[in-house]
């Protein structure tokens, strides 16, 4: 039978403003493409009923986080250059997407990740897709010092974020909120860890931007968790700490060019409390259905932050983007929220009785 099948993932779709060519070979797992949600319930429970808010549901894509959209062009270039093994140090969503797009690439992956800090998904993820898990009893930080110092030494490719592919791949994510929107968003609100993904949006936004695509680019702003919030207080953190693990980073690598994206859009970076990522963390599944993961709330939690404090206008049209999927991690969803999990008599009378029917 002929089929018409259509090839699926960024680098066909978006091939003229990467890095690639016609002899590129392309690993794809699907990625990209995610819904920009519009929010209706949040703007008015803020009473700002004419915030304009959108949601981009980057906890769809294949290994449910935005890191999918770097892997698949650094794991297709790096099959390009004859690579055989890629490393990667992570708090769990590079791990989950390297290991992923490596198995895809028939290539060996290893990850380092910093002992009790990643998320029951991301773990079982990077089982799943059968990379060499290495935790390390040292942080995220630590562990990124260390992929650097072996890809000096040994013949494995790197591809955490400071591997140029990955960021070149993450600005797509900026493309196809100006698609869906039909213009550029007046602010772009994003969590903060490494500071790779609010540079490669600014990229993507900039070179909209000069092409005449949009007329104009967004504010960044970016958001850190206050316990490792390193570019906002202009220091490293030696023991970053936070509830958000994914951004439990205290010496970000992409940190120069996330000041000069700050600065050129005319955004700011700033910090969110446990309590605000929290907050609003509850508030996307109750309000708006979205089940999101702790981190990725930061940037709702930080929007709410600069509405309050008239940094952002009420009336804005702003995109908050939510990084990855909540399902990564169950067991802050347990933890947050109490409720009563006592078995009830299996029977009509029993539960007309909780029901309260
Ligand atoms: C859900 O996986 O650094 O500021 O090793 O997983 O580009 O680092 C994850 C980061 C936000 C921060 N939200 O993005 C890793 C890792 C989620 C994340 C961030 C991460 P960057």
């Amino acid at each position: 039978m002929q089929t018409t099948y259509k090839k699926s993932g960024l680098i066909e779709k978006y091939r003229q403003y990467l890095p690639v060519s016609a002899s590129t070979p392309v690993i794809t797992l699907g990625e990209g493409n995610t819904p920009l949600l519009q929010s209706f319930n949040i703007p008015k429970m803020l009473g700002c009923p004419t915030l304009d808010l959108f949601f981009k549901l980057e906890g769809l894509n294949p290994t449910g986080s935005f890191k999918d959209r770097g892997m698949t062009l650094a794991i297709s270039k790096a099959v390009e250059e004859g690579a055989k093994a890629v490393i990667c140090a992570s708090t769990g969503n590079t791990s989950a997407s390297a290991a992923a797009f490596a198995t895809k690439a028939g290539l060996k992956c290893y990850v380092l990740l910093p002992h009790g800090y990643v998320a029951l998904g991301k773990l079982a993820q990077a089982i799943h897709y059968g990379a060499q898990i290495i935790p390390i009893k040292g942080n995220f930080d630590r562990a990124l010092e260390l992929v650097r110092e072996l890809a000096e030494h040994t013949p494995v490719t790197v591809v955490n974020s400071i591997n140029p592919y990955r960021l070149e791949g993450q600005k797509t994510a900026a493309f196809e909120v100006v698609e869906h929107l039909s213009r550029q968003p007046d602010y772009l609100c994003i969590p903060v860890g490494n500071a790779g993904n609010i540079c490669a949006y600014w990229r993507g936004f900039k070179l909209y931007r000069e092409l005449g695509i949009t007329a104009a680019a967004p504010r960044m702003h970016g958001f850190e968790a206050e316990g490792s919030a390193a570019i906002v207080r202009g220091e490293p953190i030696k023991n970053p700490e936070t509830i958000g693990t994914a951004i439990r980073i205290g010496n970000p690598a992409s940190w120069q060019e996330a000041v000069r994206a700050q600065q050129e859009s005319k955004g700011k970076i700033d910090s969110v409390t446990d309590d605000e990522i929290l907050a609003a963390y509850k508030m996307l599944g109750s309000a708006e259905g979205i089940f999101c993961e702790p981190s990725s709330a930061a940037s709702l939690a930080g929007l709410i932050k600069h509405l309050s404090d008239g940094t952002i206008p009420q009336n804005a049209l702003v995109t908050c983007v939510l990084t990855g999927n909540g399902l990564k991690d169950p067991d802050t969803a347990q933890k947050v929220t109490a409720v009563d999990l006592t078995p009830v008599e299996a029977d009509l009378a029993s539960l007309k009785k909780v029901m309260a029917l």
